[in-house]
């Protein structure tokens, strides 16, 4: 049996590759039974076929899974974000940001399409640097931050994360011409991207992987994650421990330090906004 990992899977047809080359694969009865028993990322063991053919018989154990997208096994989130055409999300940005976050995974912050808004971008640029999240200003059209993009993504398993059309594929394709992903158009009416991409794929890169990925709009969190919402928010560390009260959860406590530093402009409202959001939503439904 060979040990790989998929890569990309459509329609119960699964490709791994392994050190024999990439297998187009089925899967063995057991694990059809579930819908996400295996995922993009999967490590797996597969029984040869015949012609680059195989069968995934085991899926090894996941160290870690996001929903959205849906992909097993990764070191770093990417979030891909234009600062125009579409119009950046933050509320979404944040959610992005916080699910991996609460996962314990590291995230870097793209903000591609500079091109169009170049004040926009810097201004977006220092709010998250100052957060602290490496954070890099991009453009394919006047390419820039694609060789700090590449250092990021060196020897790791890297997921673009992101709004339809804000450039996930053509930043990919930016830096490896030879991936040729497909992309499309931005409705300038709708301001929204055509969901170009249709499924997760694993692209080998360098000494990693990255998965490009379809963009969603919507991210909902998990509920009864109220008491560790804070801890998503790393700006809050610095503060959290001046709060008059033990489990202070920064919102109308007296005494609260976060508010405070909110109100001295030291935490960008449309952050503190967001956790207030968010945090209506991770409130258990009984
Ligand atoms: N002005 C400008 N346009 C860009 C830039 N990067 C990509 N685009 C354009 O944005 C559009 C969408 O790009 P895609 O790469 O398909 O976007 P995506 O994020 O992969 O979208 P989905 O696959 O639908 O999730 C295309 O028309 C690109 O040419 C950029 O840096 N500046
Ligand atoms: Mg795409
Ligand atoms: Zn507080």
């Amino acid at each position: 049996m060979l040990e790989g990992i998929i890569v990309k899977g459509i329609g119960g047809m699964y490709e791994v590759e392994t050190p024999q080359g990439r297998l187009r694969c089925t899967l063995r009865g057991r694990l059809r039974l579930t819908m996400d028993r295996v995922l993009v990322g999967d490590g797996v063991k597969v029984s040869l076929g015949g012609e680059g053919t195989g069968v995934v018989e085991d899926v090894l154990p996941r160290r870690n899974e996001l929903i959205r997208p849906a992909i097993a096994n990764i070191d770093q989130v990417l979030v891909v974000f234009a600062v125009r055409n579409p119009k950046p999300n933050l509320l979404l940005l944040d959610r992005i940001l916080v699910q991996a976050e609460l996962m314990d995974l590291a995230s870097v912050v793209v903000l591609n399409k500079a091109d169009l808004n170049p004040q926009g971008a810097q201004e977006l640029k220092a709010l998250y640097a100052s957060i602290p999240y490496p954070t890099i200003t991009a453009s394919t059209v006047q390419p820039q931050g694609l060789e700090e993009l590449r250092e990021v993504l060196q020897g790791k398993v890297s997921v673009l994360a992101g709004p339809s059309g804000v450039g996930k594929s053509s930043l990919l394709n930016a830096l490896s011409p030879e991936l040729k992903l497909q992309t499309g158009q931005v409705s300038e009416k709708i301001q929204r991207g055509r969901h170009t991409t249709r499924s997760v794929e694993l692209l080998p890169f360098g000494q990693g992987y990255v998965a490009d990925t379809p963009g969603f709009s919507q991210l909902y969190l998990e509920p009864g994650q109220e008491d560790t919402l804070q801890f998503a928010f790393p700006e809050f560390a610095r503060y959290r421990d001046a709060c008059q009260f033990r489990g202070c959860l920064h919102r109308q406590e007296p005494g609260c330090a976060v508010l405070k530093a909110l109100e001295m402009g030291k935490i960008a409202p449309s952050r503190y906004e967001h956790y207030l959001t968010l945090f209506q939503e991770v409130l258990p439904c009984y």
